[in-house]
């Protein structure tokens, strides 16, 4: 066991063995491009494993599990030395990672995480605490209802929510969150709840659905689970002839560059960060996982909230 381990971890004996010495063969299966997240995701993943250090296999899934599947079964047949991979949804990796067990390749997961019943089955995770994000959005929305002057308006406070990829760990995990800190607070209700995939263009058809069930005054906050789909949302409220940002107040996550434009126009309220730039901390974990050092099971990555007040001075800052 120790061999294989040592083996494992030190990169794998025949074939182009000079090649191997020289670089740390890396297969690397993303998501896909669904947004401007991932796209800054890609360049700092792609920027930080480069030749001749790094041997870079990248797939791109185009958001569909299957093709992830598919791109880990090929990185297991050219037999590289490490597995790193976003995976687009928590359920159905059990049986591909048992096979990359097998095979003696250790897996590295980023961004996002899985749900297995073994947690042997990969190294280690390093990305956001997507619970947390949830959390800093809700106490966001506690205190911007607390300061706006009550309109009077009788009910709670009608919360339309935008949610990510189905069955995916950020849509899962920042909805909890949410839900942890306003779920049982009567002053507020989440009256639609959809999914839009975390792409614009499914956040503006989602909102339009929204705007059309509750009326063009049924909806005073919208929560979406990430920049993209808010800016769809955004149009579709434009649309509607309302003032997003005024009419219906909204929070998102990621904070992208896109969302700090909408926030300096005045169209976002708040938009809570999620650091997708983690290509050099996963550039080190891979060089330890390759030289058999220990790595902490869990790598999380430092990230803030911004309001709209904020958005023009820190525009000229951001990386994303
Ligand atoms: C979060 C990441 C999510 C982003 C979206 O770490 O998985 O996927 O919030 C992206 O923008 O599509």
């Amino acid at each position: 066991m120790l061999c294989a381990v040592v083996l494992g971890a030190c990169g794998k004996g025949g074939g182009d063995a000079a090649a191997k010495a020289d670089a740390i063969r890396v297969g690397f299966s993303q998501v896909g491009a669904e947004s401007e997240w991932r796209t800054a995701n890609t360049r700092s993943v792609k920027e930080a494993l480069v030749a001749p250090e790094f041997n870079l296999k990248f797939s791109d899934a185009q958001q569909k599990q299957e093709n992830q599947i598919k791109a880990l079964r090929s990185f297991i047949a050219q037999d590289v030395d490490v597995i790193a991979f976003s995976p687009v949804v928590e359920s159905g990796w059990e049986t591909v990672l048992r096979e990359a067990k097998a095979a003696n390749i250790p897996v590295v997961l980023t961004d996002r995480a899985v749900d297995v019943s073994d947690d042997s089955l990969y190294t280690t995770l390093i990305g956001s605490d997507f619970v947390e994000e949830g959390r800093r959005a809700a106490r966001w929305l506690l205190e911007d209802s607390a300061s706006r002057k009550s309109s009077g308006a009788a009910g709670p406070v009608r919360i339309v929510d935008l949610q990510g990829t189905v069955g995916s760990a950020p849509a899962i995990d920042r909805m909890a969150g949410f839900k942890e800190v306003i779920g049982q607070d009567p002053r507020f209700a989440i009256v639609r709840s959809q999914s839009g995939d975390f792409t614009r263009a499914k956040g503006k058809e989602v909102m339009e659905a929204f705007l059309k069930a509750e009326g063009r005054d049924g909806i005073d906050v919208l929560f979406a689970h990430n920049d993209d789909m808010a800016i769809g949302a955004i149009q579709a409220i434009e649309e509607a002839g309302l003032k997003p940002g005024e009419d219906i107040r909204i929070v998102s996550i990621d904070g992208v560059r896109g969302a700090f434009e909408a926030m300096k126009a005045g169209k976002l309220n708040a938009t809570v960060e999620c650091n997708p730039l983690l290509g050099p901390q996963l550039a080190q974990i891979i060089r330890d996982v390759h030289a058999g050092k220990p790595v902490a099971r869990r790598v999380e990555v430092e990230e803030g909230v911004f309001t709209r007040d904020q958005a023009a001075a820190e525009l000229p800052n951001r990386k994303y």
